[in-house]
Formats: structure tokens, sequence, C-alpha cells
């Protein structure tokens, strides 16, 4: 059975897990401003647990590309007040930050996992988390900065850079002292790649699996299934679950999503009719008549 060792839980992984976004920014691609107050980042991560997230995620910077970078001290304010409440919720709470300083603070509050879309390479970044007992990570890939990574991303071949790229700093943190099990691995839709790299990478899922650790992955909303399907952010729900279905099928073991109910519902209906043990196969969950 896989898991993943997360803070204060160890999040089994033999079926996928939802892991709800929470942007406590004014400018996230797809619903920046939406929750960009303490109160309603708090109501949000209410929302999201009530609707069957399995993890929340919040996070205090846009990483949208040609976003530009907040300050250390403004993404603290945003981020803190928030975790203080979400690790009441009972389920791991994870904080999306590039910055060593902010990962203390998160940590010192309890914060069950660093999400990094920069893997960890912030100056010390890698140590502190080697040291921290239980803290889970997720590493993913990014070629370049935010404010530049869309400009003509060149790869001579995807899937192995990406690959050898996730493998090295996951190599790089085993050899700081950190377990194997507290490690998941992303490829970073959306970060520097054009859209024939994502689909490579989409489909080379069980080449990254094969490196030995959970693969998590973020197709949600994404530009890739904006230009897919014609549609402005707010209308590709039915590309993201459509996404999210084949990057489980590929493998994926957590779903980093904004809408959290209608992906719990299509994870449903994929596990069962996989016939899957975790799925309610006998006795589907009643409901009122249609
Ligand atoms: N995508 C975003 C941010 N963080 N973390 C991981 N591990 N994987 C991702 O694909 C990923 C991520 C970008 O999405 P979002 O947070 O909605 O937007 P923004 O960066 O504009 O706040």
């Amino acid at each position: 059975m896989t898991a993943w060792q997360a803070g204060r839980f160890r999040i089994d992984l033999s079926r996928p897990r939802v892991m709800g976004i929470v942007n406590i920014t004014p400018d996230s691609f797809s619903d920046g401003g939406a929750h960009a107050t303490t109160a309603l980042a708090i109501a949000q991560c209410e929302r999201l647990v009530a609707e069957g997230a399995d993890l929340l995620d919040l996070g205090g910077e846009s990483t949208r590309p040609g976003a530009a970078a907040v300050g250390l001290d403004e993404e603290r304010a945003r981020v803190l007040p928030v975790l203080q409440h979400a690790l009441r919720l009972g389920v791991p709470v994870s904080v999306d930050t590039r910055r060593r300083a902010l990962m203390q603070q998160a940590l010192h509050a309890g914060a069950d996992i660093i999400n990094d879309v920069n893997a960890l390479r912030d100056d010390g970044a890698e140590a502190l988390l080697a040291v921290h007992p239980t803290a889970g990570v997720c590493l993913m890939h990014m070629r370049g900065e935010p404010a530049t990574m869309q400009q003509a991303p060149h790869y001579d071949d995807v899937v192995e850079e990406v690959a050898q790229f996730l493998a090295g700093r996951a190599a790089s943190l085993q050899a700081c002292g950190m377990a194997a099990e507290r490690i998941v691995l992303d490829p970073g839709f959306g970060f520097g790649k054009t859209d024939a790299h994502q689909v490579a990478l989409h489909r080379a899922l069980p080449r990254l699996q094969a490196l030995g650790f959970p693969v998590l992955v973020g197709w949600s909303r994404k530009s890739t299934l904006g230009r897919i399907t014609g549609r402005p952010v707010h209308e590709r729900l039915p590309a993201s679950l459509a996404a999210a279905l084949a990057a489980v099928q590929q493998g994926a073991r957590l779903l980093r999503v904004h809408d959290v109910a209608a992906t719990v519902d299509a994870l449903k209906v994929w596990q069962a009719l996989q016939g899957d043990p975790a799925g309610p196969p006998s006795s589907f969950a009643r409901q009122s008549p249609a």
C-alpha cells in the first residue's frame, strides 16, 4: 500500500486523493481575489473540507505565468492566520510557498506539508525540511521563474529532463536524511511548458511514478485546457474533470483542484466503475429519486 507521511497524518494513497486549493491572493489566475481576506479564505477551507477535500493547500503568492513575486511579510500575513484555523479542520494542511522563511514558520505552526513549485531550491529550504521529523513535501518541476517561464520554453526531451530533475531533487533530500515516504513528485503542468510538453508529460506519468514516489498533478483550470476546449478560465470545470480522471488513469495519486465537490463525485464514479474495493460497488449511497 502506498502512503504519504504528512505531518500529523499518514495519507493512504490506495485510492486517489483530492487536494483543495485555497488561494489567499488578489491575483491568482482563476480565482484571484475570491478568497483574499482571512475570513474568506477560512470560509473556503471549511467549504472545501465539507465538499470532501482530503487535504487543503494554502497559497499566499500567485505563481501564474507573468506573476510578480510578493514580499515575504505580505505572503506570511496572508497564509499564517488561515493556516492556524485550517489546522483544526481534521485534514492534512499543506502550505504552497517557495520561501524557506515562510516554510519554517508554517512548520512551526503545525503545517503538515510543504508544497513548493520550486522543489525546495530556496537557500536552506532542503535542510529545513530534512531536519523536520514528519512533514510531507511536494517537489514540483518548474523551468525558469513565473515572470518569464512561458516565454518559449525549450527541452530536448521534456519527459527525461523533468524525470531527472525530480529524481535529483528527491535524491538530494534523501541524502539530507529525509525518508522517501515523505516525498511526492509533481511534473508541474503550466510551469515553463508548451501544450505539447504538457501532453508528453501527461502521457509519461507512469515514467514519473516509476521513480518510486507518488505523483500529484495540478491540471485544474490550466490554460492548456482552455486552448483545447476554447473555454475561458471559469468554464473549464468539465475540462478539468476530464484531465483529472485521465491523470488518475495514468497513475496520479493526488489531484490538486479548485472544484472539490465535482472532482470528488467524478472520482467516486471512476472508482465504482473500476470495481475498486475502496469504492461502493454493492451498496451505492441512497439519493432522492431523479
Ligand atoms: N499550480 C499552481 C500553484 N501551485 N503546486 C503544485 N504542486 N502543482 C501545481 O500544478 C500548482 C501548484 C497554480 O495554480 P493556482 O494556485 O490556482 O494559481 P496561482 O498560482 O495563480 O495562485
